[in-house]
């Protein structure tokens, strides 16, 4: 298996909640590596260049005003299978699905407002890491 980057993201309920640390200590303790980490706030219209894939979806405006909400934390996690196993300790989009255990299982009480995000694909991991870090 190849040693990936992936971009994962402290959601601002996340920060508000005090699950920095608790997002870190999961990720690290499962042997992935934080190799760049950012706290920002993203306004509307950069949230919603992020967002872009779910242009139109009938949850897209919430989803922006919730992340455009309130500080971030970025990070670019690496491993093995960075990709998958992030969104593994993740647990599922909606967290009554998830297996308990996970992130959202844990912590999510709603669907929009799920404590973090985690790249799913080789392509949004680049797009999303250049997009977080690039220039930085
Ligand atoms: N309210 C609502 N929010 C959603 C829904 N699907 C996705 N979201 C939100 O939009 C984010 C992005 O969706 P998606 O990429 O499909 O899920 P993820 O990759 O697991 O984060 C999710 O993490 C949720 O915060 C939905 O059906 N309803
Ligand atoms: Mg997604």
């Amino acid at each position: 298996m190849a040693i990936e980057r992936t971009f994962s993201m402290v959601k601002p309920d996340g920060v508000d909640r005090g699950l920095i640390g608790e997002v870190l200590r999961r990720y690290e303790s499962n042997g992935l590596k934080i190799s760049a980490l950012r706290m920002t706030r993203l306004v509307p219209g950069r949230t919603q260049e992020f967002y872009g894939m779910h242009r139109g979806k009938p949850f897209f405006d919430e989803l922006v005003a919730f992340v455009s909400s309130g500080p971030v934390v970025g990070m670019v996690v690496e491993g093995e299978d960075a990709i998958r196993r992030v969104r593994d300790i993740m647990g599922a989009t909606n967290y009554k699905q998830a297996i308990p255990g996970t992130i959202r299982a844990e912590f999510a009480r709603e669907i929009t407002r799920n404590i973090v995000h985690g790249s799913d694909s080789p392509e949004s991991a680049a797009r999303e890491i250049e997009f977080f870090f690039g220039g930085t």
